[in-house]
């Protein structure tokens, strides 16, 4: 934990008891502010107080006594309309911050010197795992590493400040709306396209909160910037413009000229006229897919801005294990190979995936978002089979059996999985593909997502050792015949 003293001997109203308010509420006790802590919900309320956590109505307190109010990012701040704390507190004029900027702060109290680095990571798709790669890459090369922030870590729950360490922090819009002293040694933005729009607003929000990243940079500061959508080149253009800090853009389709680019599966660094071939793709077989080839070639800048070098990085990144439910692979059996794609869902998260691999057991549905799967249907000629789940089931099958895709409805991600495995083995192909990428929301039968990703690899396992335990079977009964 990382204790915030800045408000000692002071009353601080923390709101929200989830993954932010916790480790706020503990680190503001540690550093001796008294914190009154609320939730809307009792659940929550509930859950904090068996985690040694007093609550507090902060409805009935006199908000004039409050030094600043610790707002949890899921609280909204301005859209659709804001919630009731915020009124309060702006009403009497208390400041509103979050953790992060909490965090923010306690570095910058720190002499220059003995402050550790920061990497911060945005972008609308591939912050997590371009997040935990660097991790990854700088504890793989002996740093003191530490992850946190949107990747589902709070970040005041880290390991306390220290100068050698680098904490390297996921962040959403949601959270780069409220900070205002952060300065990140890296800040990447991977890319943006529409997303929270209600929270903010709409566009014009969403992207202001994005370029909140690059807050603060100086000189010294790397800003590293995906270039491959409108948005994020256009944001490139004006930081070099600016020329505040060193801009670093990143490319998973165009040579650059100056920057870091993933050409063919090939990754590139180009500094000072001079352009070398770091890594051929194919080496980290936990990143596939174009996708993929952006979040490596910005972890690979914010290592190179952390003073590491080329080959160092490259070797990390062949042996990045992943993350789990993005296409992650849950097993194989024989020619068959189950990958665990639940995180899909979206539409375009979906299409990440079925741009990855040709030929596949497609295992999709559940609770649809707006607009459904009809942007995916210029990849349908890629699925050899669809298998469907939840509540899409019937809309999905009409969409994919219009287009020709044979697409049976199976209910359930068990039945889907045990089907789609049947096929495989009954199929003359080499090789099989069973992708279990929803396309759409976990909640028509799942807690969320990580729960529905769970159950599909706990099917997988069950399947390899069915596989096994009949393998092993078939072989004492050949050895008997023998
Ligand atoms: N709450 C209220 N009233 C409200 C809204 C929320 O009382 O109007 C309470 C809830 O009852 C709950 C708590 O606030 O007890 C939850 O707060 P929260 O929604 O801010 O969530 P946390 O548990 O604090 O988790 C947050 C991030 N969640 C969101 O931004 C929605 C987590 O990102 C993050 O991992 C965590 O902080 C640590 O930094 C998750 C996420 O879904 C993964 N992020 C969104 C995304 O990636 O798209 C932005």
């Amino acid at each position: 934990m990382i204790p915030i003293t800045e408000f000692r001997g002071r009353e601080v109203a923390v709101f929200g008891l989830g993954r932010t308010g916790l480790p706020a509420v503990r680190a503001l006790m540690a550093g001796g502010a008294i914190v009154r802590a609320w939730d809307d919900t009792e659940a929550s309320r509930l859950a904090a107080l068996e985690a040694g956590i007093p609550v507090d109505d902060i409805n009935r307190r006199d908000w004039r006594q409050f030094a600043c109010l610790v707002l949890s990012p899921g609280v909204p701040l301005r859209h659709p309309k804001p919630h009731r704390v915020v009124e309060l507190a702006e009403m009497v004029g208390v400041p509103i911050v979050s953790d992060i900027e909490l965090f923010a702060r306690a570095v910058n109290a720190l002499p220059e010197a003995q402050r550790p680095k920061l990497v911060g990571i945005t972008g609308t798709n591939g912050k997590s795992t371009t997040t935990a790669l660097i991790g990854h890459i700088l504890a793989t090369c002996g740093r003191d590493v530490r992850v946190g922030g949107n990747i589902g870590y709070g970040v005041l729950g880290l390991e306390p400040l220290h100068p050698g360490a680098v904490y390297v922090l996921e962040l959403s819009s949601y959270q780069l709306d409220l900070v205002d002293q952060l300065r990140l040694n890296a800040a990447i933005l991977l890319n943006i396209s529409p997303d929270h729009l209600v929270r903010h607003g709409g566009m014009d929000g969403y992207i202001r909160a994005k370029k909140q990243i690059f807050r603060n940079q100086t000189g010294k500061d790397w800003a590293i910037v995906g270039t491959d959508d409108p948005i994020t080149r256009s944001i490139c253009g004006t930081l070099a413009t600016e020329g505040k800090g060193f801009v670093c853009p990143v490319s998973n389709q165009s040579a650059l000229g100056r920057g870091i680019c993933v050409v063919g599966g090939k990754l590139y660094e180009s500094f000072r006229g001079r352009s070398s071939l770091v890594m051929n793709m194919v080496e980290a077989e936990s990143l596939p897919g174009r996708h993929n080839w952006q979040n490596a070639a910005a972890a690979y800048a914010a290592a190179r801005a952390l003073g590491l070098a080329p080959r160092d990085i490259a070797q990390a990144i062949a042996s990045f294990p992943g993350l789990a439910h993005r296409l992650e692979r849950a097993g194989r059996v024989g020619k068959t190979i189950f990958i665990n794609d639940s995180k899909a869902t979206n539409a375009d998260a979906a299409e990440q995936a079925l741009k990855t691999f040709s030929g596949v057991r497609w295992i999709l549905g559940g609770e649809p978002k707006e607009g459904g799967i009809a942007s995916l249907v210029p990849l349908f000629p890629g699925i050899v089979k669809a298998y469907l789940i939840g509540d899409a089931a019937s809309e999905f099958q009409a969409l994919l059996t219009s287009h020709g895709v044979d697409a049976m409805i199976c209910g359930d991600v068990d039945t889907a999985t045990l089907t789609a495995f049947a096929d495989a083995e009954q199929s003359t192909r080499l090789t099989e593909i069973i992708l279990f990428s929803p396309a759409c929301a976990s909640f028509d039968q799942f807690r969320d997502f990580e729960h529905r990703g769970d159950v599909f690899k706990a099917i997988v396992a069950d399947v390899i050792e069915g596989a096994e335990a009949g393998a092993a079977g078939s072989r004492i009964h050949a050895g008997k015949r023998g």
